[in-house]
């Protein structure tokens, strides 16, 4: 069966930027202020919060476990959800103001991924404004037109580490997981790219270097640019200095694509069952 590269899935927070690091932990910290609490996320916090995924999941797994004398009525879903709408306009705010740039190699990746004809998506946990308004601030008003689908975590039942939001953006790209790549930087981003089927490359963030990614088909520190090569943490890039369309070709046809069940086989150990 051929297997060929059609589509580039990627993730956005701390794939195509740093938004927790410049973007996301600021944001929450002022909206706390903005609100009279005196709730301040370190970065070491932060790390531990990364763990629960979505924003709103993320204050209110904080406050059961940080604050659970909290008052029910302040930490009803209304005032988390006005906590989360006032942390996105501060964000919004940061990304316009040039806060949150791209990571090297993301801008260059894009456009040649564009010029060779890959079709491109976004899986995220985040929310479409979040993604629109990252994506014209860092490359222009067009930008978000380049990707078929932006699927955005509030699109779906279950955020990552579940499929669905992987499975949504298949779906959407009329595409089988065996002719894509996902490009995370997350254990859970992780996990759910290897639950919808997706060979992954993982692209570490400072939030993710501890971070358990076996599964993934390579390892880098970040994707790289011809003068500021990346490193290799597992995988390898068939000697390339940095990720581009033809180390991702090379790297998704080494990779094992799973097997057909109904061929006796099993499954390859990290190929779920794809959606
Ligand atoms: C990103 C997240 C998000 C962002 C904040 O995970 O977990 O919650 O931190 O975004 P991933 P919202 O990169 O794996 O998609 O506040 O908009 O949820
Ligand atoms: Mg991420």
């Amino acid at each position: 069966m051929n297997y060929a590269l059609q589509a580039l899935l990627f993730d956005v927070d701390g794939t195509l930027a740093d938004t927790e690091r410049n973007g996301h932990r600021p944001a929450f910290n002022k909206a706390f202020s903005a609100a009279g609490l005196d709730w301040q996320w370190s970065a070491e916090v932060y790390g531990q919060l990364l763990k629960v995924t979505g924003g709103s999941e993320r204050i209110r797994h904080y406050i059961q476990k940080h604050h659970p004398a909290v008052e029910v009525g302040d930490a009803s879903d209304a005032s988390i959800a006005a906590l989360h709408v006032a942390k996105n306009r501060i964000y919004a705010e940061a990304v316009a103001a040039g806060d949150v740039p791209l990571r090297p190699g993301v801008e260059r990746l894009l456009r040649e991924a564009r010029a060779a004809g890959l079709r491109l998506a976004i899986a995220t946990t985040t929310s479409t404004e979040n993604v629109t308004a990252l994506l014209e601030h860092c490359l222009g008003p067009a930008a978000p037109s380049w990707f078929e689908v932006i699927a955005a975590g509030d699109a779906v039942p279950a955020k990552k580490p579940a499929a669905d939001v992987y499975c949504y953006a298949l779906k959407a790209l009329c595409l089988r997981p065996e002719h894509c790549l996902a490009l995370e930087d997350s254990s859970a981003g992780l996990r759910a790219a290897l639950a919808a089927g997706l060979p992954t490359l993982v692209t570490m963030s400072d939030y993710t270097v501890t971070d358990d990614f076996s599964g993934a088909v390579v390892v880098v520190d970040h994707l790289g640019e011809p003068d500021l090569p990346a490193h290799v943490l597992a995988g390898d890039l068939g000697g390339a200095a940095y990720v581009d369309v033809a180390v991702l070709r090379d790297v998704h046809a080494r990779h094992e694509p799973p097997r057909d069940p109904t061929q006796g086989q099993g499954r390859a150990p990290h190929a779920a069952a794809p959606c």
